[in-house]
């Protein structure tokens, strides 16, 4: 058994979901409102997977436009990122490309899990981003790190493919961590 410790960077833009799904995986639960993210905030959990431990870092970065500046320097010594948007926002999903530039010249190639969140809301709107433009993003994400780039649809708030994304992206760390 060998333990890996691992920085993971939650990205995406104001309000997608990124702290909602950081507390679920942390065992806090979900909380009503939206108290925005400042600067970053850094949890720690360690899960086992394939008889290693894997020590997740997690940094919850603000995805308000205020912190864009301070943001890169957070990127340092990244192992994975976590890409969220909101299926209702399409502007959450068109910025996405722009949280890629500004995360890999400072990363390098990581594994990254893309996650397309607030699907209970598709109902509601019909303007939603599509199922084939999730599939379609994550191509381009995989293009741009040569990894493959897993793909959830996923509600936080009702607790769909809520935890997948964090053992996908832990099973891309330790397969890229030569062990
Ligand atoms: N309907 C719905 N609401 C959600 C879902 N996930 C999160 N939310 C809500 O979206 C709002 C924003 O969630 P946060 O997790 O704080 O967003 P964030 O991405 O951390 O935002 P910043 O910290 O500003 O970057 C909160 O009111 C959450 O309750 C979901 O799956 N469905
Ligand atoms: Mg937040």
């Amino acid at each position: 058994m060998v333990t890996i410790s691992s920085k993971v960077v939650m990205c995406g833009d104001y309000a997608v979901g990124k702290t909602t799904f950081v507390k679920i995986f942390l065992g806090g639960g979900t909380e009503n409102g939206y108290k925005a993210t400042v600067g970053v905030d850094i949890g720690r959990k360690i899960i086992s997977l394939d008889e290693h431990k894997l020590v997740f870092q997690i940094w919850d970065l603000s995805g308000q436009h205020s912190f864009k500046l301070i943001r890169r320097q957070f990127y340092t010594r990244t192992k994975g990122a976590i890409l969220i948007y909101d299926v209702s926002r399409r502007e959450t999903y068109d910025n996405m490309v722009n949280w890629i530039a500004e995360m890999l010249p400072e990363t390098g190639k990581i594994p990254i899990v893309l996650i397309a969140n607030k699907i209970d809301l598709k109902e509601s709107d019909k303007d939603h981003v599509k199922s084939h433009e999730g599939d379609k993003l994550s191509k381009i994400i995989s293009n741009k790190t040569g990894m493959d780039t897993p793909y959830f649809e996923a509600s936080a708030i009702q607790q769909i493919n809520d935890l997948e994304p964090f053992i996908a992206l832990g099973k891309s760390i330790l397969s890229q961590s030569n062990i």
